[in-house]
């Protein structure tokens, strides 16, 4: 409904944050660099077919003496951002959290009693910023009964498996999520084509839903979640990865996007949009009624690229001279 959506329709400009164990990666596997594909490093686990015993071992590379989650708050606010949005789990199915649920977590993988959402959600509490969490709810490339879009790595999984995947990590995965953060704004989850291609059940995103609204009903729930952007339930559309200016809607919506190609950090980087180019593509989703979620990909040791750091800047300096705030 149009109340719970307000501050969402009217807040126009948020942050992604894409930080997991790929961050630790950066895009380079052995001297290799990401196997054909789209440049993304958070699919590094899955480009180069990275055993999971191999890829665990990244969490070895996270500085905690160095991680300060408040910086990315503080840079949001200066950006003119409404509201923060990090992957508590993305494909890879590491939690980044202290997750009680599954032992492939952050925390866990890299010996820390740190628990990194917790000192996010302190920080946007402290500076007044939204906080909502990405989770790979389709793909899961760690659990053995998880799925792969090209059934690749996981291999072959009948509905009974992943259904004990469903029920094991994801459901409680996201009571978690819900039950020890403070007030989440929104869950983005992230399935790109149509439920019924895929091994997911309706009964299945319907359980998601009701979860949700059991437990946080004032929390937004995107449209990939697998289910058009018009169902009961969905708060708003997601367009596809830095889709700009292309919709015309009746509902809510977003597009989220990237400042070079890839959403996690990659060292191997070279082609970045201008500031000109980035604000050009806020203002074309507001002027067409929609918003703009800009992403940064922090390193492991959570400092964020100077790259993205003097975009993000240099937004907020226009917005504040020429914006609505
Ligand atoms: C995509 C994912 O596969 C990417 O890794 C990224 O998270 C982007 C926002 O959504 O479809």
């Amino acid at each position: 409904d149009s109340e719970k959506v307000k501050w969402f329709t009217d807040a126009r400009f948020g942050m992604f944050i894409h930080w997991g164990l790929y961050s630790a990666a950066e895009g380079i596997w052995e001297g290799e660099r990401l196997r054909n594909g789209n440049n993304y490093a958070e699919w590094i686990r899955y480009r180069n077919r990275i055993p999971e015993d191999e890829y665990v071992k990244l969490a070895k590379r996270f500085d905690w003496n160095k991680i300060d989650p408040e910086q990315w708050v503080i840079l949001a606010k200066k950006a003119g951002m409404k509201y923060i949005l990090i992957t508590a789990k993305h494909h890879d199915g590491i939690a980044i959290w202290n997750s009680k649920v599954s032992e492939h977590n952050l925390s866990k993988l890299s010996g820390t009693n740190r628990d990194v959402l917790k000192e996010l959600a302190a920080a946007c509490k402290k500076h007044g910023m939204k906080l909502g969490f990405y989770y790979s709810h389709w793909l899961d490339w760690e659990h053995p009964d998880g799925w792969d879009h090209n059934q690749e790595i996981t291999g072959r999984i009948t509905d009974e498996q992943y259904n004990k995947y469903w029920q094991g990590k994801v459901l409680p995965q996201l009571r978690e999520l819900l039950t020890n953060y403070g007030d989440i704004a929104m869950i983005w989850f992230d399935m790109w084509v149509d439920y019924k291609t895929t091994i997911v059940k309706k009964e299945q995103l319907d359980q998601v839903i009701k979860l949700i609204h059991e437990l946080q009903p004032a929390c937004l729930i995107n449209s990939r979640l697998g289910l058009p952007a018009n169902t009961p339930g969905i708060d708003f559309e997601t367009m596809g990865d830095n889709q700009l200016g292309a919709a015309y809607t009746n509902h809510p919506w977003e597009t989220s996007g990237t400042i070079a190609n890839s959403w996690g950090y990659n060292a191997l980087e070279n082609e970045y949009k201008s500031t000109s180019q980035l604000l050009q593509s806020l203002i074309g989703n507001v002027s067409l009624n929609g918003g703009f979620t800009l992403n940064i990909g922090p390193r492991a040791d959570g400092a964020v690229p100077y790259e993205d750091q003097t975009r993000l800047n240099d937004m907020g300096a226009w917005l504040s001279k020429n914006g609505e705030s």
